[in-house]
């Protein structure tokens, strides 16, 4: 009931926003299905994110003597993935925008009394792509060997801005750059694997995949930007993408499996500037689940023993599940895979994939 009155509130007080915006009447039109479409998947994912609380858990392996890459991480759900890493003696490398941040989190999680695994801190701003090469050249030098690369850093909606690179900001961060760093990485993934150990690379996805659709013909939605259509596209971009490289690995016997996420709907400051935060605070209190809920889907695809050999998968509050039909069409999937590598150049500089 409260859900249901305050999903109305919110439907009601973003059509009046929308109306007063004086924009062209077909992108009103097309803006209120999406924010719509959301509001309704939102809520059915908040719904689920509820009943399913009991199964929202992973067992936490302690002495594991590995390492693992997250991008972004110094808030929001991806600090509580790195504290929880932190308790399985995982060491931990951060790239990150500002690496005091970074040290500062270790610092905090020292100060709760954490003494096992270990930070490493190195600048990344995920949406550069010389950036992206930097920061896995640097890697590349001090580690041999990775065993979990979580795509975490992420934006969601936003005016329309271009990244350096020239390229809409949502598709560059959550995709583009995390396509580019996944490929530079791959040899030390390899390397890290064994037939009995996978290594694993963790796509932090969205349930907002399903409304996405990949845009070829405007793939930084020039001709026409509503904010959370893009960001759909991004977030299903990396889910076709994941099953995608699953499948290639696979097919070369390389010991390394994907899994993408969707950590659940989770109070973070990603939700900042929405209509939600600014008209129902009181909703993302409420409902949402804590960063440290939303780590656990993570965490369970990184660790899990029950996901050993199952790369290609989807994963909802811990238990694997089908993403949309559209994520798996083979056709886009390879046709968004080899416009991706046109579009990084890779052929260039590497011959990896
Ligand atoms: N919250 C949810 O309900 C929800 C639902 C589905 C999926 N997700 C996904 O979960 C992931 C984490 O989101 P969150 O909820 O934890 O949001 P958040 O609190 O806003 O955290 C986002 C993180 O990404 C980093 N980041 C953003 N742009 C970056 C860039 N250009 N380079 C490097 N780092 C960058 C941020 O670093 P700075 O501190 O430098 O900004 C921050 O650490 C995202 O991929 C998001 O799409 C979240
Ligand atoms: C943590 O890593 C730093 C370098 O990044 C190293 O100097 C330090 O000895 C490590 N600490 C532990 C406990 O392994
Ligand atoms: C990251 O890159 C974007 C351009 O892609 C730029 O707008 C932003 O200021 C950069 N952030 C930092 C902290 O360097
Ligand atoms: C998802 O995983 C693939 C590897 O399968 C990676 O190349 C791609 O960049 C990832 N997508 C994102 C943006 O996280
Ligand atoms: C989000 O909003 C909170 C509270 O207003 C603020 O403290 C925080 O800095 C904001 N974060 C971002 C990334 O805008
Ligand atoms: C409420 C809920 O989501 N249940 C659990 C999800 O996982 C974390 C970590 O195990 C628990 O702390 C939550 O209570």
């Amino acid at each position: 009931m409260i859900v249901a009155i305050g999903c109305l509130v919110i439907i009601c007080a973003t059509t009046v926003a929308i109306i007063r915006s004086k924009k062209p009447f077909k992108l009103i039109v097309a803006e209120a299905k999406y924010e719509i479409m959301y509001n309704i998947i939102g809520s059915k994912y908040m719904m689920n994110d509820i009943i399913m609380r009991k199964k929202n858990k992973t067992d936490l392996p302690s002495n594991l003597e590995k390492t693992a890459i997250i991008t972004g991480g110094t808030r929001g759900i991806g600090s509580e993935v790195i504290r929880l890493l932190l308790t399985c003696d995982i060491n931990v490398i951060i790239g990150c925008r500002n690496v005091q941040q970074g040290e500062a989190l270790l610092k905090n999680i020292r100060d709760m009394g954490i003494t096992t695994g270990n930070i490493t801190v190195y600048q990344l701003n995920i949406s550069v792509i010389e950036s992206v090469k930097k920061f896995a050249n640097q890697v590349k030098e001090d580690y041999q060997k990775i065993d979990y690369l979580i795509n975490n850093a992420g934006i969601m909606f936003g005016p329309y801005v271009e990244s350096l690179d020239g390229y809409e900001s949502q598709f560059s961060t959550n995709y583009l750059g995390h396509f580019l760093l996944t490929h530079l990485l791959l040899p030390e993934l390899k390397r890290a694997g064994s037939e009995k150990s996978y290594s694993r690379v963790v796509n932090v996805s969205s349930c907002a995949h399903v409304l996405g659709r990949i845009n070829f013909d405007d793939i930084n939605c020039r001709n026409r930007y509503i904010a959370s259509e893009a960001y759909a596209q991004s977030k299903l971009a990396q889910v076709m993408f994941s099953v995608y490289l699953n499948d290639l690995l696979k097919k070369e016997n390389e010991c390394v499996q994907i899994h993408s996420v969707h950590p659940g709907i989770v109070n973070t400051e990603l939700f900042n500037g929405t209509s939600l935060k600014k008209l129902a605070p009181w909703v993302p209190n409420l409902f949402f689940k804590t960063p440290e809920q939303g780590a656990m889907p993570i965490l369970y695809a990184c660790l899990s023993p029950d996901l050993e050999g199952k790369g290609g998968t989807y994963i909802d509050n811990c238990q694997v599940i089908s993403p949309s039909n559209s994520a798996l069409d083979k056709d886009v999937q390879e046709k968004l895979f080899s416009f991706t590598k046109d579009l990084l150049n890779i052929e260039k500089y590497s011959t990896l994939l």
